[in-house]
């Protein structure tokens, strides 16, 4: 019997800075109800799903700033965004901002089954943008004054029948993130985006966001043999352009689904999770090709060391 799943990516259109949580948590419902009808197990939405992206602002006041972040999950906003997966019997896979009890901020994703448990949680590890205001910019990209980096590694958890993990928007452009969920043997990364198109530090790559998202997921797919998913906020957010470029990724590497608008739009694949056994078992087999002994400065050093080559 093979392992499908059926997979949909809920791509959001922007969030206005004054869009309620009800009206975000209503949208993410009509798509939910929308990869239902379409026969979805499992919908994933985007990174910080409730709210607009608001490490653009700089804000003084930490009141304002919690006021992003959900202390609960579900608080009674999102409540009925569980309340219907469980009456749809559908998973999916939420991003949003987390005030911990202890009042630690972390970029969290997590993973809710169809009976509206969650059975997976991830907190963003690679944190970019900057830690002070930077007024030269014509937006700020303040999560790294926002956040925390992730305290939880990257897990991968057996659920919908497979082994499945999350990571985040940045985290997707680097391939240790991938590699350490590879070799849990994962078979579906979910991961969400907000990626605006300008690039202030260089905007002379600003043509190539859209390729270098589905460069690196599709990368991160093949090198590990798993399928990813990457859903995009997308569209014109408060002045500040986002890509979309939401798709489904098979293990190959190949695009198999992705939508065409900058808007809500769902899409829907059914995902072979066997079919990952095609790279894993063979020009990825890490047990037999890998060889760690030689990779020990990808733990050893943070920056780059220059020069270490033997002289011959
Ligand atoms: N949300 C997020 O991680 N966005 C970054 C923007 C580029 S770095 C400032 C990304 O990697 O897409």
């Amino acid at each position: 019997m093979p392992r499908v799943l059926k997979l949909a990516a809920a791509q959001l259109g922007p969030i206005a800075r004054d869009e309620s949580r009800a009206s975000a948590v209503e949208r993410l419902s009509a798509m939910m109800r929308q990869a239902k009808e379409r026969g979805a197990d499992l919908v994933v939405f985007p990174e910080l799903a409730l709210t607009t992206f608001f490490p653009r602002w700089y804000f003084e006041d930490q009141a304002e700033i919690d006021s992003f972040f959900e202390r609960q999950m579900p608080g009674p906003a999102v409540q009925p965004l569980f309340d219907l997966a469980r009456q749809l019997n559908i998973g999916f896979c939420l991003g949003y901002a987390e005030l911990t009890p202890e009042g630690r901020h972390f970029n969290t994703a997590i993973l809710v089954d169809a009976g509206g448990q969650i059975v997976g949680k991830y907190r963003k590890i690679h944190l970019p943008g900057h830690t002070e205001p930077e007024p030269w910019r014509p937006f700020q990209h303040l999560e790294k004054r926002y956040f925390e980096p992730g305290d939880l590694g990257f897990p991968v958890f057996e659920a919908f029948g497979g082994r499945l993990g999350m990571c985040i928007c940045n985290d997707r452009r680097w391939p240790e993130t991938f590699r350490v969920m590879g070799l849990q043997g994962v078979e579906l990364v979910m991961l969400g985006y907000n990626t605006p198109v300008h690039y202030p530090p260089a905007p002379e790559h600003d043509h190539l966001q859209d390729f270098h998202n589905h460069l690196v997921m599709q990368a991160g797919a093949y090198q590990n043999g798993t399928w990813v998913v990457g859903v995009a906020k997308a569209g014109k957010e408060e002045n500040c352009d986002l890509i979309g470029g939401t798709c489904i990724i098979a293990p190959t590497g190949e695009i198999m689904a992705q939508c065409r608008t900058l808007e809500d739009e769902v899409i829907v694949h059914p995902c072979d999770l066997d079919r990952c056994r095609e790279i894993q078992d063979n020009v990825f087999n890490f047990g037999l090709h890998r060889e760690p002994e030689n990779y020990s400065l990808i733990t050893a050093t943070k920056g780059a060391v220059h020069g270490r080559g033997k002289k011959t």
